[in-house]
């Protein structure tokens, strides 16, 4: 009937489509826009139950197959609360009204500790592949928005967020960011941005960097932590100068390496951070991050560390990151709340350890018994831990299966997230030695490079030269020895012609020069020479692509992944936009018979039902058989198993 009646169309009878057709006949478009958008989504689903899910770093399937709970949060007078009305107190009102500096002035003010919940962005980026969706994070939104109503920040984007939700989810990360602030709007939102390097792995132009501050102020984020991957002032400072002017927070950051607690380790001494520490300050930042990126920040290092920064600086706001792969999380974090933190970075119970952060629950109970509680209740966050438990059985299929604590880490020093993946990388090469070489070689790599700050992008300079030991059965004396003939991975090589920025104590020799050769060295601030991007052309070359749909947040999406957002784009041309299907049916086949929805907007709901699926016909393709809202849909599915 559909058909019909676009076919009998008046103006779709005189030939006269489709450029006024569109705006003349626009509820007959949005019909033929909506039939459109619900068989392409069945094209999606149709393709999984015939050849599985393609997701990349899947293995398996959800292991919990039913509906997530979610939670209800009780008010201090024990009723439920309706959270579909969003609370407006919080830490966020300070920033809209008073700004960036009168928040953290109160943030420095406040008696207790404050809490930033990891479990958005760094928890699911350091356990599951940074593979949790847009979906999840949204239904339990506004509980969140209840529960955590005293938190100083939610961590929900940027790191590893920005390119995997286009590059593996198929979603665009910009709405991603609008649709988490229209659920929270009390509770500041807080990323990471790797400096001159954004939320990319190398240096981009000057403006693209201000460009995309500017655009996530705009789509809704508060609190920037800045850092660098060697700790190199001059690529922070261009990060710093960009999130002030977009008006958000400057959380300007030092990465944590070596242990201050040790008198052995000399690189990275007490001085050093207290130096730079320095040098951000006179940066006019609003606070001070601490980035303890592998977990190396023991009990009595955290209280070395925070007490030195505390005593210099006293009216600076310190916010503490670690990660708990050794499992001296809790123990460290309480250290440094009692030296002096004033925020200090959980996950919610059943997201955090090992290679993620601290336990919520944990660092929260403990701190109640001091005088430095968080104004966090414990009740709720058993209400809030129920759903995540949920959530973590249904992303079972991207666990990389890290089972239990790792003191080697003091040795290895691998970042948590990296830690992850290379240990899922190992295992899936099947070999079970390989695991212990790439960490002894990780180690080596290291000391080769210089004993480095090792953090996106620096560690996967490190980890690609361990990769590169291992698979080419080197040790450290062999790559000295042959580095001139040797030919070494990209990142290596581009790392030690200075494309990162300049390491603390230099590049060791005569390593650099064998590794390059003739090479370039760039000896000051890599994107310095960078000449600026033309985003007024590039918006419209996207839009002559792609159609008028491209907004400005889409231009600064190419500007930093041209072949990413290109991929993501097709994709979506394809499927259309896929980032509400339930997360089961997103990256596994429904029973037949199994009803679900999908709410493709608000108010619009595709009720899908399986029926069945066909024989292989002789184009190599399968039917499939659906009732999409009572109506049976056939969609035919290229058989490619
Ligand atoms: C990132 O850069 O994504 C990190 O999480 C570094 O720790
Ligand atoms: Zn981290």
């Amino acid at each position: 009937p559909f058909l019909q009646r676009l076919l009998t169309h008046d103006t779709f009878m005189t030939g006269n489509c489709w450029t006024t057709f569109i705006d003349d006949t626009p509820d007959l478009f949005r019909l033929v826009q909506y039939q459109n958008r619900a068989q392409r989504l069945l094209g999606y689903l149709g393709d999984v139950v015939v050849n599985g899910s393609q997701i990349k770093g899947q293995v398996g399937e959800p292991s919990y197959k039913h509906e997530i709970e979610v939670p209800v949060i009780r008010g201090h007078n024990g009723k439920n609360v309706d959270v579909s009305a969003p609370p407006t107190d919080g830490w966020r009102k300070i920033i809209v009204e008073q700004g960036p500096d009168a928040f953290a002035k109160a943030v420095r003010a406040y008696p207790g500790v404050l809490i930033m919940d990891t479990t958005w962005r760094d928890a699911h980026q350091s356990l599951l592949a940074t593979r949790v969706r847009t979906v999840d994070l949204l239904r339990i939104a506004a509980a969140t928005s209840h529960a955590l109503g005293n938190a100083f920040s939610l961590e929900c984007w940027g790191g590893a967020t920005f390119d995997v939700a286009m590059r593996f989810l198929y979603e665009d990360p910009w709405d991603r960011l609008m649709e988490l602030r229209k659920a929270v709007p009390n509770i500041p939102f807080q990323m990471l941005l790797r400096g001159a390097n954004a939320v990319g792995y190398t240096s981009y132009p000057d403006n693209v960097v201000y460009e995309f501050c500017d655009k996530a102020v705009k789509a809704g984020m508060d609190v920037f932590r800045i850092f660098d991957s060697l700790n190199y002032v001059e690529n922070m400072k261009l990060g710093i100068d960009a999130v002030k002017k977009a008006g958000g927070v400057v959380e300007a950051t030092v990465c944590y390496t070596g242990d201050v607690s040790n008198p052995n380790k000399k690189k990275y001494d007490l001085d050093y951070y207290l130096n730079m520490t320095q040098e951000l300050v006179d940066e006019g930042i609003h606070i001070l991050g601490i980035k303890d990126m592998a977990g190396l920040l023991k009990p009595e290092a955290a209280k070395l560390l925070i007490g030195a920064i505390r005593e210099k600086f006293p009216n600076l706001p310190i916010h503490v990151h670690t990660h708990d792969t050794a499992g001296t999380g809790v123990a460290s974090m309480m250290a440094a709340a009692a030296a002096g933190a004033d925020v200090i970075d959980v996950a919610i119970d059943s997201m955090s350890g090992m290679t993620s952060q601290p336990a919520m629950g944990a660092l929260v109970a403990g701190l109640e018994q001091t005088n430095l509680g968080t104004g966090i209740r414990m009740e709720d966050i058993q209400a809030l831990n129920s759903y995540w438990e949920q959530c973590r059985m249904l992303y079972s299929c991207f666990e990389a299966n890290v089972k239990s604590a790792d003191s080697g880490v003091y040795d290895h020093e691998m970042p948590g997230g990296q830690y992850t993946n290379l240990m899922f990388q190992a295992q899936q090469l099947g070999l079970g030695t390989q695991w212990k070489q790439i960490k002894k070689a990780y180690e080596e790599a290291n000391n080769l490079c210089g004993d480095l700050v090792k953090v996106t992008p620096s560690s996967k300079v490190v980890g690609d030269m361990a990769q590169f030991m291992v698979s080419n059965g080197l040790n450290g004396d062999d790559v000295i020895e042959r580095a001139g003939n040797l030919s070494f991975p990209t990142s290596v090589v581009e790392f030690f012609q200075g494309y990162l920025g300049q390491p603390h104590g230099g590049f060791p020799e005569p390593l650099r020069t064998n590794i390059i050769r003739g090479l370039p060295r760039i000896d000051g601030r890599p994107g310095a020479s960078l000449p600026p991007l033309d985003l007024v052309k590039l918006k419209e070359e996207l839009t002559e692509q792609y159609g008028k749909s491209i907004r400005d947040y889409d231009v600064v999406s190419a500007a930093l992944y041209p072949k990413v957002f290109d991929e993501y784009r097709k994709m979506v041309s394809q499927y259309g936009d896929l980032s509400k299907v339930p997360t089961r049916y997103f990256l596994s086949k429904p029973e037949i018979g199994e009803e679900f929805q999908v709410e493709i907007e608000e108010g619009k709901t595709l009720i899908i039902k399986l029926l069945a699926v066909g024989p292989i016909n002789n184009t190599g393709k399968r039917d499939v058989y659906f009732e999409l809202n009572g109506e049976a849909r056939v969609v035919g599915i290229v058989d490619t198993n």
